[in-house]
């Protein structure tokens, strides 16, 4: 698989980024332990490249981190030497990276242990799912360094789990443990140390297999959507929706329920 790679995704393993295909699924891994995966310039770049360039073979995506933590944020000691231009070209560089996350071709489910702190848990919050082992953390730590989230933190994390949380995260430094990050709605799975990145996978194949035109609604129909009015949002509801059952994936697969050949919906 290696060969058929973007020279840009080749690239990107010198910059701190690890990346397989593992069937239909692309598996992107942080491997800057040795910094707990702290995001340098690079890295951030090298996120960009990856997602801009998954291969046509990749239908859905997992992201998680070597070592004993997900991701500590922004790579501080590449802070100090910024003035406040290079902050805001350097904040947008993130948006762009995240962006082709978020917004990119495939779903991403997020493989979360140790910290997911500050950028780490803005990256987290630019994939679609997250699956938290027992070890994962979540904070916010740039309210205690006298900064601001600029990963697109305050546009995503509120989404998640509403203003007043995240400001009581940065104001007072508040770190949530892994079973209350889950409640909150930092993640939508909780599972057993060790275990988020084979959940992850086993979500991103079932993910794989869902028709392109319906995961593409989800990514960028869905969000823009909840953006909208009520009456925006009914009236792109019913033109995403007719799209979707246009389409001939839709056909088969409903065909196939009804002739008794697809899984019904069962109690979990
Ligand atoms: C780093 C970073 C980093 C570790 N930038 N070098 N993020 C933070 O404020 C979190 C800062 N990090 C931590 O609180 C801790 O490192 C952890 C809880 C994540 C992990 O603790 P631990 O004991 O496993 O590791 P460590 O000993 O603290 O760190 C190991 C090395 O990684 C050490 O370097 P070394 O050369 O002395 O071995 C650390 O300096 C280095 N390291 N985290 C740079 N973040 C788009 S705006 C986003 C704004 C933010 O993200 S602000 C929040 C930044």
């Amino acid at each position: 698989m290696k060969n058929d790679l973007h020279p840009l995704l080749s690239q990107a393993e010198q910059n701190g980024i690890s990346f397989e295909m593992h069937g239909a699924v692309a598996i992107v891994r942080l491997s800057r332990a040795a910094k707990r995966n702290a995001l340098n310039d690079g890295l951030v770049q090298a996120l960009r490249d990856v997602f801009q360039n998954l291969p046509e073979s990749a239908m859905a995506a997992v992201i998680h981190g070597d070592g004993a933590h997900f991701c500590a944020g922004l790579d501080l000691s590449e802070l100090k030497e910024r003035d406040a231009g290079q902050g805001m070209h350097h904040s947008r560089s993130w948006h762009v990276a995240l962006e082709a996350i978020q917004m990119g071709r495939v779903p991403v489910v997020a493989a979360l242990h140790g910290a997911v702190v500050g950028g780490g848990l803005e990256l987290a919050s630019a994939c679609h799912i997250r699956v938290a082992d027992e070890s994962t953390f979540y904070a916010l730590p740039e309210g205690t360094r006298g900064i601001f989230v600029g990963g697109g933190g305050s546009v995503r994390i509120p989404k998640l789990i509403g203003v007043a949380r995240m400001t009581d995260m940065m104001m007072t430094g508040r770190v949530y443990n892994a079973v209350d990050g889950e409640r909150i709605g930092l993640a939508q799975y909780l599972v057993p140390t060790g275990t988020a990145l084979a959940k992850a996978l086993e979500l991103a194949q079932r993910i794989a297999q869902n028709a392109p035109l319906t995961n593409y609604a989800l990514m960028h129909a869905l969000p823009r959507i909840a953006e909208q009015s009520a009456d925006h949002g009914l009236l792109t509801e019913a033109l995403m929706s007719s799209i979707a059952q246009a389409d001939p994936q839709a056909k088969l697969r409903v065909k196939a329920f009804l002739d008794g050949k697809a899984a019904k919906v069962q109690k979990s």
